[in-house]
């Protein structure tokens, strides 16, 4: 959102800890990086224009702006734990409906994949989809980045891919960008039209891949209304070579790739990801080790998805073994109603800690600055920098890692959004 940029600064004083991550504007961070939080005890921020301005101990700014000290509004952290807002780099925010009917299918027995390709999972969302309006689309999925923002999310990326077909595509990401322009939170969007094929298509696939490739990108590009081209690369949805050639095509028009990776079965798809440079491989439960070093050689950020695995009772991506092969590692909630129907990152550090083997700090790390590299916003959001949009969250807790360990909770109090308070105290207020 386009946010006025009020005069009075604010002044965050004596956090617990002020989660810095401070040095990470320029790449994700990897390895033993990902536990560097960079904590200050005591901290705190200047934050005017909308951007902040200073970090440091309170000892610090009381001294350098002394003289200025009247003037703002002073929000008192002692005893809580402040972290920049929280970045949700991989959701599916835009689409009508639930799909309560497949979770029920899925406890008695029946597969993802099988739901699927029997015309449910994405094709039943596709129908709910087209058929909702613009205003209905956009109220439901306001709803869910109200939800979002409660728990500390201040930016998410935003996928299509329920439409379809070209007039519900455009649909999907015209209600993103409006809400971009008219929510707290930023959205950054990308075109999904590969993300199954559509049922009028299941008998020529590829010309539907040659429809995605040579009409819908290159409208997507004119009109300026995604910055990222994402494609399910999986087996019965699209090959690595059908892939390749829509992230190729996205390339030339200036779309960056993205890749549903290696989800359900190995695919090759985070071998593929390196190949075509893409910003980031998502999922890869089943991911080969040859395609984790090459995510590695070639800087691609993993972004995991522990809550679908939860979701659909699977293995989860082998988080450790990425770090650890030097892979910049990411969360995301999925935000989807099929396969990871929650709003709560916090939620998903969790997991990441229990079932990937994520320390805390690797957790907090995976859901600020490497979520915002993993949609080029490292400049911009993700650390607590000089410069950097003012974008921070206050918790109820003192400790970092009680957000990972208290969990369903919702521990944020107090968001901050480009230096306005929008959430206080628990309670919307802006
Ligand atoms: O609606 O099932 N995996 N796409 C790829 C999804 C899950 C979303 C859905
Ligand atoms: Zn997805």
């Amino acid at each position: 959102m386009n946010i006025p940029t009020t005069h009075t600064p604010l002044f965050l004083r004596h956090a617990s800890q002020l989660v810095t991550l401070k040095g990470s504007s320029n790449a994700p961070l990897t390895g033993a990086e990902m536990e560097q939080l960079h904590i200050i005890e005591d901290g705190s921020v200047w934050i005017e224009g909308g951007r902040i301005q200073h970090v440091g101990t309170d000892e610090e700014l009381a001294a350098l702006y002394k003289e200025r000290m009247a003037e703002a509004e002073v929000i008192d952290a002692s005893g809580s734990l402040v972290t920049p807002g929280l970045v949700d780099p991989h959701t599916h925010l835009v689409h009508a409906g639930s799909r309560e009917n497949e979770f029920e299918k899925r406890l008695q027995g029946a597969t993802y994949m099988e739901i699927m390709a029997a015309g449910g999972g994405i094709h039943s969302t596709t129908r709910a989809t087209r058929e909702a309006s613009h205003d209905q689309l956009l109220k439901e999925s306001r709803r869910r980045l109200d939800a979002f923002l409660l728990q500390g999310v201040t930016t998410v990326e935003a996928k299509s891919g329920y439409g379809l077909e070209w007039e519900h595509e455009k649909k999907q990401l015209e209600v993103a960008q409006e809400l971009h322009r008219t929510h707290m939170i930023d959205i950054v969007s990308t075109f999904m039209g590969a993300h199954a094929v559509p049922a009028d298509y299941k008998e020529r696939p590829d010309e539907f891949v040659d429809l995605v490739m040579n009409e819908m990108i290159p409208e997507v590009a004119r009109l300026g209304l995604a910055e990222f081209n994402d494609v399910f690369c999986e087996r019965g949805v699209f090959t690595p070579e059908q892939s390749r050639r829509i992230l190729e095509a996205g390339k030339k028009h200036g779309l960056a790739p993205k890749i549903h990776a290696d989800e359900i079965e190995p695919y090759a798809g985070a071998e593929l990801a390196a190949e075509v440079g893409a910003v980031s491989a998502d999922h890869l439960l089943r991911a080969s080790e040859e395609g984790i070093k090459a995510m590695a050689n070639a800087g691609t950020v993993a972004v995991l998805l522990p809550g679908t695995a939860f979701f659909l009772m699977a293995d989860s991506a082998d988080a450790r073994a990425m770090i650890d092969a030097g892979v910049p590692v990411a969360l995301s909630t999925d935000c989807n109603p099929g396969s990871s129907p929650t709003v709560s990152l916090p939620l998903i550090m969790n997991l990441g800690c229990l079932k990937m083997g994520m320390t805390p700090a690797e957790a907090l790390t995976a859901t600020t600055i490497n979520a915002a590299h993993a949609i080029r916003r490292g400049h911009e959001v993700g650390s607590l920098e000089k410069g950097k949009k003012a974008d921070l969250v206050l918790y109820d807790v003192s400790d970092y890692r009680s957000l990972q360990y208290a969990y369903g909770v919702n521990h944020a109090r107090t968001v901050i959004k480009a230096g306005h308070v929008i959430v206080r105290d628990g309670v919307r207020v802006g």
